[in-house]
């Protein structure tokens, strides 16, 4: 059980390291490579076609013209979580644009603009389902997260 996380520039380092301590916490083992689909489209190929034997999700990071989640959702059968980065003076939304709107039949689920730790959590939720473990790490988790909510004390007076 593992999950490929591939960026299309060292520069989007930082949404996959959030991405990294997120599936530590789960426990997924995990590799991440800096694989641009415009500046090196052959060793993409390459990877992707390697990797599917291990891994059972992809995680693509990307900014400006994302089209590196569409790409790897080209090569592969296995499930591809887009993460839409905000790398340009766009903000993101043209990241976001090029990683959702692909064409039918090839579909790449898109996250939040950022959206790494939520890209981490919809890839266990994927491997959860042949991992009864990880089922209950994520249902803990979810626990966690209502119970940390529900003891925010937020006192308003005026
Ligand atoms: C995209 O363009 C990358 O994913 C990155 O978010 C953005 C800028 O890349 P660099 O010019 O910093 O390499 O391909």
């Amino acid at each position: 059980m593992r999950v490929s996380i591939i960026m299309g520039s060292i520069s989007d380092r930082e949404i996959a390291d959030k991405i990294v301590a997120k599936l530590m916490e789960f426990g997924i083992e995990y590799e991440a490579k800096v694989i641009s689909a415009h500046r090196a489209l052959k060793e993409l190929q390459e990877y992707v076609k390697n990797a599917e034997d291990e891994s059972q999700v992809f995680i693509s990071i990307a900014g400006k013209a994302a089209h590196l989640g569409g790409v790897i959702a080209a090569l592969t059968t296995r499930p591809v979580i887009g993460v839409p980065v905000k790398s340009s003076t766009l903000d993101g939304l043209d990241a976001l644009l090029s990683t959702v709107q692909m064409p039918s039949g090839v579909p790449v689920a898109t996250v939040a603009i950022n959206g790494g730790e939520n890209a981490a959590i919809l890839a266990a939720e994927i491997l959860a389902i042949s991992d009864d473990n990880l089922k209950e790490k994520l249902r803990q988790f979810r626990s966690d997260m209502s119970e940390k909510i529900a003891n925010t004390e937020y006192i308003y007076e005026g």
